[in-house]
């Protein structure tokens, strides 16, 4: 690092993208007291009125929390603002809840928070430090990676500009141009894959009383195979819905006649609770969103550019891990830079330990959305759940459902997902080992009552015999 050579010298830094990632990040580098220019194509959105873009609220947990906790914007974001979500509340099609804990002991919970706020108040937090500039409506459109150099187009004039940096930091979200221009490293390698499903964000407002329309303090679910909807509550008490669906299945209600008699047949109890009105209003005011999985490797070239969050591993929601893991991405980031002291080392170390973490979680949330989509309502699935739970509460230490270590803990996403490798196999193995006992109990079974049936026979048919 250039610190090294010249201890008076700060690295300076650029990251392209004002979202999420990217301002947690510039949190850390302030932290580090390095220079820093984040670039953001958007207008300030703590100034605008509207802000264009996906989901309103998000669930944020424990990995998402941590990295929040080391900048100290935990205890606004979370205790201030975050509402806690203790389970999921099950909607049946009968219109009866369930609720499911995610801690049996109740003792953690995941928050929803509203994105723009988040987001506001990282912008807010960067501020705080004299060492970083936030540069709004500045798109990138070109860069050299080895050199550091960038030009901007200025959204609002139209002027392109020129900066240079010493590592710029790609935080561009899922349609990345930081990436773009990685694809033309050798050995760079990628892919995309787009579900069959896409989305739209519904509100369901108070009720008449103001209060929350549904029991507060849960993520509210509608598990119907094919179709889902999941519900986070705001701070106005409103819930923001999401209905996922196959994207050919959302061209199909083309009209609010349509639309309520699917609602009618799917979702009936959320009818009067969204209300008529607003369901078709909200459905048909905007076209549904896609989704896609983003996977691709190294995430750095040499020691001056890095893709994080979405840029380097955009993932289905089904798991409500892509922001967490994005925010783990910026506390590694740190804590590497720190360890080496070595810009091109501490990379090379991110990518390696990353890649596999983030392509874990990614197969992990496209994995949840197939089973969610083909399983749920399968007796066998079901059974394992419960199988599942009884273990944890037996073996608390030994049996960690997936869910469990992938939100409530901060071991690596690869390695949960192993973890939860090898439990299958030791209940394929058990499932085996019963079979096998059940079927030598059922052939001794047999052999007692050929045995007992013989014995019998061979009484009655030999009277004489016997007597
Ligand atoms: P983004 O949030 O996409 O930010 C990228 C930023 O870069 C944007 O501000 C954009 O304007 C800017 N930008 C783009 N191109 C340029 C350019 N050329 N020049 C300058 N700036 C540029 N995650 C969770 O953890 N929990 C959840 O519950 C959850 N729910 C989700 C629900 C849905 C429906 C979806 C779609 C995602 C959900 N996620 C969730 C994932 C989460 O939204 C993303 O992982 C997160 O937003 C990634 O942040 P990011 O900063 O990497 O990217
Ligand atoms: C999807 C969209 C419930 C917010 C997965 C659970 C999600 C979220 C679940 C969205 C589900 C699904 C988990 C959390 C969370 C559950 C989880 C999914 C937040 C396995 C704003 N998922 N999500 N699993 O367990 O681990 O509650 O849009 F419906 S939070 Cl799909 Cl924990």
């Amino acid at each position: 690092m250039e610190t090294e050579a010249d201890p008076g010298k700060r690295l300076k830094v650029a990251i392209i993208g004002g979202g999420l990632v990217g301002s947690l990040s510039a949190c850390y580098f302030a932290k580090r007291s390095q220079n820093v220019d984040l670039y953001e194509y958007r207008e300030d959105i703590r100034a605008s009125k509207h802000v264009r873009g996906r989901s309103i609220n998000l669930s944020l947990s424990a990995r998402g929390i941590r990295a929040l906790k080391e900048v100290g914007l935990d205890d606004q974001l979370v205790n201030h603002h975050g509402i806690p979500m203790k389970g999921r509340m099950i909607h049946n099609l009968n219109g009866s809840q369930r609720p499911i804990l995610y801690d049996p002991r109740s003792l953690q919970c995941i928050y929803s928070v509203s994105r723009r706020y988040l987001n506001e108040v990282l912008l807010t937090a960067i501020e705080k430090n004299f060492n970083v500039n936030l540069h709004f409506s500045h798109r990138l459109i070109s860069a050299n990676l080895q050199e550091g150099s960038m030009t901007f187009q200025l959204t609002d004039t139209n002027e392109t500009v020129h900066k240079k940096a010493d590592l710029i930091i790609g935080a561009d979200g899922a349609f990345s141009t930081v990436r773009r221009h990685f694809m033309k490293q050798p050995m760079f390698n990628f892919s995309q894959t787009y579900i069959e499903h896409g989305y739209v964000e519904l509100c369901m407002p108070p009720g008449q009383d103001g209060e929350f329309a549904m029991k507060p303090n849960y993520l509210h679910v509608w598990p119907r195979g094919n179709f889902m909807m999941i519900a986070l509550p705001n701070q106005d008490r409103s819930w923001t819905i999401t209905l996922f669906m196959p994207l050919s299945d959302f061209e199909a209600l083309d009209s609010p006649t349509r639309l309520l008699k699917f609602f009618s047949q799917h979702f009936p109890d959320s009818i009067p609770l969204i209300g008529k009105h607003q369901l078709v209003t909200d459905f048909f005011s905007t076209k549904p969103s896609t989704l896609l999985s983003i996977k691709c490797s190294p995430y750095h070239v040499g020691g001056s550019a890095l893709i994080i969050g979405d840029a380097a591993h955009a993932m289905v929601p089904f798991y409500g891990q892509g922001m967490n893991a994005g925010f783990e991405d910026c506390r590694l980031l740190d804590q590497l830079i720190l360890k080496y002291e070595d810009m091109p080392v501490a990379l090379k170390e991110f990518s390696a330990v990353r890649n596999r973490d983030a392509e874990a979680i990614c197969d992990l949330a496209m994995y949840n959305y197939l089973e969610m989509r083909d399983l749920v309502n399968r007796r066998s699935f079901l059974l394992r759940k419960k199988v599942d739970n009884l273990l944890f509460w037996l073996l608390p230490n030994i049996w960690v459902p997936l869910y469990l270590s992938v939100t409530f803990t901060d071991i690596g996403y690869r390695e949960c997902m192993e973890n939860k490798f090898w439990q299958d196999k030791v209940i394929r193995q058990a499932v085996l080992a019963l079979g096998v006992l059940a079927t030598a109990m059922c052939a001794v079974g047999f052999f007692q009552w050929c045995k007992a049936s013989f014995d019998v026979d061979a009484e009655v048919s030999n009277p004489v015999q016997t007597a």
